[in-house]
């Protein structure tokens, strides 16, 4: 299946000698070494030759995946215009086409191109993650982040890394990049987050994610594509900085600048522990057990549960999201922390901030999120907090229910978004065999006036995108029994604070549930926004990826498996190297006075901006802590009020 293997086995009976072994083997070659080259971790990745089965498999799931089951398909092929969001229409299935039609120099080639055409839909729940390609981890040594210096957003060297090139000097911290490879540096990042960022179609959102904006990730880094750190191959070898730094004895805003200099700084790979030779590599971190058991004479399928649970919780990663060596294939239970309740010190006493970084709530933590999450309520209202600063930026989202409950636990209970589910006859028999055996969470939708799983079968049609009859469910809204039913429910009601007692924070980083929760309590229950940091001059998102509810592979074969259906002909099969896929399947309307369907009301394809607006500065970029009095001040003094559209 792959020659290039065989070979370096036969090699390795006919010559004892490690050394020989070693030259040709160009993953071995950096074996058990911290770091490595741009150009010998490339070696190790594009040893892999370029195998014409793999990727039909990869491809046919793929478009069975976005064909059948993604709500958005025909609209991403040919989508409206709307002002505020960067739409380029692209076309899923004719892009596999033309992928398969390429011959490729090696399978990391094949792997990424399927990774970058899923991508360019800049819809963060659609997205395919090639794992043997993910597990390197690669720095720039310069990390950067925006920071308005009088009055001006400027390009400044948040951090260095100097743990993984020596040349690199702290004492470039606080320069100002004024050009990177040549270009003006802003111009430069604005454009590289239009082209090579999939994580939003609000191009501030995307300029966040590729910066090094907080000083402190939040655990949400699936193929992790900053400006300066990636898990995937980058594109070139070196980056050019051009800076200039204060004086010494002068501070960055007096603008008194040494001569300026240009440094060329390499990426630098960390390599992957736990493995020894090519062939090891493939075996732990590309070769899926599904390819492994595969029997291509029967088609009797079984998926190996292990596995896919493995992949579902993320523990694909030979190497955390800040290098550290991590056990493989350990799953673990507890996720959190996921939120954090701080009262603001001096001046700003009496606001309090709730900083939710997750809302990907295990099932087992649940009891102590709502205990924790009641109980931090009532601290923060006996300790006299009369503004609540709700920052969600960097929120990768979770539990729809968990957002669910933190609405009504402030708010009250409020009519859900409607939403609703693409048809297929495959999805149908799905959703029947899980109210007939009453397992998995295909059960849990329901619609008034529909019994069981007839919300589903009795299908109505919009336009969408060319598309002038695709069929979707009827609307449906999510029943949070099944959470509810898990925790011992405490009442509290919330009588302290208003709506426009408490403010969004977001830096557009939000997504899924978050951006959901976001949305709701912006526009249903009037809770200003303030968006943080992006692009100066044009308005901004709080929330980015607002689709409605997505899936993975990986647990959506769990559940075909636990209903029965694995052998279903239309079951999509397992990828055949260690990957996985997302896609949204539920799309959500934002409220309207009478609900049509029309693919303009999708939250997905609507631009909903902040009220108001705040850059990190040389004070609080560094500080949470003072980035948060910042957004007080400015809050306190009324200055961020809702603006009514
Ligand atoms: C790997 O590390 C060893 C020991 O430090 C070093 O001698 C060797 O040059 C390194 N290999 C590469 C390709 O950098
Ligand atoms: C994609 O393009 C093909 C032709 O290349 C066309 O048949 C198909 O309908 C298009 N898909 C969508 C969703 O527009
Ligand atoms: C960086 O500078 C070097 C030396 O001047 C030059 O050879 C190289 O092409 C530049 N690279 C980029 C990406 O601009
Ligand atoms: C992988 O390597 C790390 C560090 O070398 C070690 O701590 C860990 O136990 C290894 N994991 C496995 C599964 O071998
Ligand atoms: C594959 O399945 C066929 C038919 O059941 C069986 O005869 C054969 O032995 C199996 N091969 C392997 C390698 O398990
Ligand atoms: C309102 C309703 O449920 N209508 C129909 C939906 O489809 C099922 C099965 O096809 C019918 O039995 C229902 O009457």
């Amino acid at each position: 299946m792959l020659p290039s293997r065989k070979n370096l086995l036969g090699s390795l009976a006919l010559f004892t000698l490690l050394g020989s072994a070693r030259a040709q083997d160009p993953c071995a070659l950096i074996a058990g070494n911290k770091t490595a080259s741009f150009h010998d971790a490339m070696a190790c990745l594009d040893h892999f030759k370029y195998d014409k089965e793999i990727a039909q498999q990869t491809v046919d799931t793929v478009r069975k995946v976005t064909n059948e089951l993604y709500v958005f398909n025909d609209v991403a092929a040919s989508p409206p215009t709307v002002e505020g969001l960067a739409l380029s229409p692209v076309n899923i299935s004719y892009g596999l086409d033309l992928i398969l039609q390429e011959d490729w120099k090696s399978d990391r080639q094949f792997q990424e191109s399927v990774a970058l055409l899923l991508d360019k839909v800049q819809d963060a729940h659609l997205s395919y993650s090639p794992f043997c390609y993910r597990q390197f981890i690669f720095w720039q040594p310069i990390q950067l982040n925006a920071l308005l210096r009088n009055q001006k957003l400027i390009i400044n060297v948040a951090y260095v890394k100097d743990d993984v090139w020596p040349q690199a000097s702290k004492d470039w911290v606080g320069c100002e990049v004024t050009e990177i490879d040549g270009s003006e540096a802003m111009d430069m990042i604005v454009n590289y987050a239009v082209n090579n960022n999939g994580e939003s179609k609000d191009v501030n959102t995307c300029f966040n994610h590729i910066m090094n904006t907080k000083s402190y990730f939040h655990g949400w880094d699936d193929g992790a594509d900053d400006l300066g750190y990636h898990r995937f191959l980058p594109a070139q070898e070196f980056h050019n900085y051009t800076m200039r730094c204060a004086k010494s004895g002068t501070l960055p805003i007096q603008e008194e600048y040494d001569a300026p200099f240009t440094v060329q700084v390499p990426w630098i790979a960390q390599v992957p522990p736990n493995y020894s030779t090519a062939d090891d590599y493939w075996s732990t971190f590309c070769q899926s057990a599904h390819q492994l058991n595969r029997n291509t004479t029967k088609r009797d399928i079984h998926y190996d549960l292990h596995e896919l649970k493995n992949i579902y919780e993320g523990e694909v990663f030979a190497l955390d999201s800040e290098g550290r060596s991590v056990a493989l294939n350990a799953v673990g239970s507890s996720k959190g922390p996921y939120i954090e309740f701080i009262q603001l010190e001096g001046e700003y006493k009496n606001v309090g901030v709730i900083d939710i970084q997750s809302f990907s709530i295990a099932s087992g933590d649940r009891q102590t999120f709502v205990d924790n999450f009641i109980s931090s309520l009532k601290d923060f209202e006996a300790k006299g907090v009369e503004k609540i600063i709700l920052d969600l930026s960097t929120n990768g989202g979770g539990d729809a229910c968990a957002g669910e409950f933190l609405i009504s636990t402030l708010f009250g209970s409020t009519p859900d978004y409607p939403s609703d589910i693409k048809y297929s006859p495959f999805l149908d028999r799905v959703i029947q065999a899980a109210h007939e055996q009453e397992q998995t969470k295909w059960l849990d939708y329901k619609s008034t006036g529909f019994e069981g799983s007839n919300w589903y079968t009795n299908t109505t049609s919009y336009v969408r995108g060319k598309n002038p009859n695709v069929k979707f469910s009827q609307p449906i809204s999510l029943s949070c029994d099944g959470w509810a039913d898990t925790i011992s429910t405490k009442k509290y009601t919330n009588t302290k604070w208003k709506p426009s007692d408490v403010l969004i924070l977001s830096d557009g980083r939000c997504g899924s549930t978050c951006a959901i929760v976001a949305s709701r309590l912006r526009v249903s229950h009037k809770v200003p926004a303030m968006g943080l940091g992006g692009i100066r001059g044009n308005r901004m998102q709080f929330a980015s990826f607002p689709g409605g509810e997505s899936d993975r592979l990986s647990s959506f074969l769990i559940d075909l498996e636990v209903l029965g259906l694995a052998n279903d002909p239309d079951a999509p099969s397992p990828f055949p190297e260690r990957a996985d896929m997302g896609w949204t399947f539920r799309e959500v309307y934002k409220p309207t006075e009478k609900f049509t369907g029309v693919e303009t009301d999708l939250l997905e394809y609507s631009a909903i901006n902040a009220d108001c607006r705040m850059h990190f500065d040389d004070n609080n970029a560094d500080d949470i802590k003072k980035l948060w009095a910042d957004v007080a001040k400015v809050f306190v003094a009324g200055q961020c009020p809702l603006i009514e559209e």
